[in-house]
């Protein structure tokens, strides 16, 4: 029936008036009463703003019922039964809801009551996918239901949103009405891969940045966070096997500052955290180029025998490994294997751009090698685009940010493609030339050209098929502490979150910059250090 199709909230005014004639001519077929316009609450949720309305990434479907749940300090949150999954996801909400209302939230797995939050994995729709779920606000009681842990994940990140903004805050806020507006939301994402990128080779950030940038990224449903861990500037890695890596190559940065690394036991720090938070590390470690502080912390590793000095400007292109040592593909071997023992998730990024004082034969013989030795881990190879030039395994991504013929020639050889193209999606670009920090190479990026594409209408032969999904890389020549990070990034990471999650059908500025107006509370609340984009109605 025409009036049961799925709707998203961008589409609801033409999808009223499409709705209003055929519920003339159909009148005696009506059976939803939600999608009948001329029904109570379905007039009263298009009147009153509320929200339902403020959601980011907008969710696939959204029946407001017009109606408020209300937190108290008698919710509970009620599990299934003798699941440890579903216990955590529950305690995290409790973590989420305790500071600022105050209120207990005991996790139960005792029959649900009124007025509790249930969380549950039985009976669920199994159309939503890994990632989808179903969030049901009634006056009486919440009720999210997945598949799989990921979709109840995302389902609290939805009622976080819909709660109000205070509930970010780490105190107790007093007087504030803990209302939900009542509704039915089902959702699951466009893209598998819903990325960002964080270069803590050109800068280090340490362990609690990143972990307070994950936080972040949950909230928008970002699930990968791509570390790019090594650069001419810096090695952020403990290798055990080559421990000068660290010692030298992690000893500066750009600028000529301290430096910094993770040890093994910081990584897995970030990983737990990030898996706490379906968020998947992906390690990069970039080769041949862009390889000096390798370069400088092993003289054998060069094809003279002499080792580097340590570079903190921020020239690209002039470092390359020895394609014609033996001692290169133990290096590249030795790394991989502990880099791939330290990472739970599927992939290992081998970098491979810009590689200009490579020779093209050595190019290729040294990226094939390396892709070849992350299959023999077990992992998948992600690469820059120039990897396209090598003969690609059939399970190697491919990222595409600047060279549209060497994206297209992966898709020819069957490759998937992460989405990264620096005019769109690069925010460590300036916003407009008042912009303190950031590049301008690519382009100036305003948080609408931020928002306005689409992925699979970038490239002629890069159709929806072809991509994973979506990453928006912030390179570091420029930021130096979590706050610049966050002016970089927000708001235009969470345009990027929804361009990956969202359908594309009817997305349109005009209707998402009102959403992102209404995040402004949220990210005062939580602390970001956002651009106010003279562009949005913030308020
Ligand atoms: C290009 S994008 C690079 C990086 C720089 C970045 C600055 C890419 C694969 N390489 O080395 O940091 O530009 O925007």
């Amino acid at each position: 029936m025409l009036y049961r199709v799925r709707m998203h909230r961008w589409t609801q005014s033409f999808a009223v008036l499409i709705t209003c004639v055929v519920a003339f001519v159909a009148m005696p077929l009506q059976q939803d009463a939600f999608m009948n316009p001329s029904s109570p609450t379905y007039a009263m949720a298009q009147m009153t703003t509320t929200s339902l309305d403020q959601l980011i990434p907008m969710p696939v479907s959204i029946k407001a019922t017009g109606e408020n749940f209300t937190l108290t300090a008698d919710t509970k949150i009620v599990v299934d039964p003798d699941s440890a999954a579903l216990t955590t996801l529950g305690q995290q909400l409790a973590a989420m809801l305790q500071p600022a209302t105050g209120y207990e939230v005991p996790v139960t797995d005792a029959a649900p009551h009124e007025g509790n939050i249930r969380l549950s994995m039985m009976d669920t729709d199994t159309t939503l996918g890994d990632e989808g779920y179903t969030l049901t606000i009634r006056t009486d009681g919440v009720a999210i239901s997945a598949a799989q842990p990921a979709g109840i994940f995302y389902g609290l990140q939805t009622l976080r949103q819909l709660l109000p903004a205070a509930i970010e805050a780490k105190t107790l806020q007093q007087g504030v009405a803990w209302d939900v507006p009542t509704a039915t939301i089902r959702d699951y994402p466009r893209f598998a891969w819903r990325g960002t990128m964080l270069d803590v080779a050109r800068h280090f950030f340490g362990v609690e940045d990143v972990k307070r940038y994950i936080d972040y990224l949950a909230l928008y449903k970002i699930n990968r966070l791509h570390l790019h861990l090594s650069d001419d500037q810096g090695w952020r890695i403990e290798i055990k096997s080559w421990p000068k890596l660290t010692e030298i190559g992690g000893s500066k940065e750009v600028g000529g500052g301290e430096g910094g690394y993770y040890t093994q036991a910081d990584y897995a720090e970030i990983v737990d955290y990030a898996a706490q938070h379906f968020i998947t590390i992906v390690p990069e470690i970039d080769m041949p180029g862009h390889t000096n502080a390798a370069l400088a912390s092993y003289a054998e590793l060069n094809c003279d025998g002499k080792a580097r000095e340590l570079y903190t400007g921020t020239n690209v292109g002039f470092s390359t490994l020895c394609a014609d040592k033996e001692v290169t593909y133990q290096f590249m071997e030795d790394v991989i294997r502990e880099l791939a023992a330290m990472t739970p998730g599927a992939y290992i990024h081998i970098g491979g751009d810009e590689s200009s004082a490579t020779k093209h034969e050595d190019y290729l013989k040294m990226v094939e090698r390396a892709q070849a030795m992350v299959a023999a881990q077990g992992k998948q190879a992600v690469g820059w685009e120039e990897i396209a030039r090598v003969k690609l395994l059939p399970t190697t991504l491919v990222q595409n940010w600047n060279n549209n013929n060497l994206t297209q020639e992966a898709v020819k050889q069957g490759a998937k493609i992460i989405m990264s193209p620096a005019k769109k999606t690069y925010i460590d670009m300036k916003y407009d030339p008042s912009t303190k920090l950031g590049l301008n190479w690519a382009a100036y990026i305003e948080v609408l050209d931020a928002y306005q594409w689409d992925p699979a209408e970038m490239l002629p032969g890069v159709n929806d098929e072809d991509i994973a999904g979506v990453e928006a890389p912030l390179w570091s020549e420029t930021t130096q502490t979590l706050d610049d990070i966050e002016f970089l990034a927000f708001p235009r990471l969470a345009g990027h979150a929804e361009i990956g999650w969202s359908p594309a059908d009817g997305r349109s500025w005009d209707e998402y910059k009102v959403r992102l107006g209404a995040q402004a509370a949220r990210f005062a609340a939580l602390g970001i250090d956002f651009y106010r984009a003279p562009s949005v109605p913030w308020q």
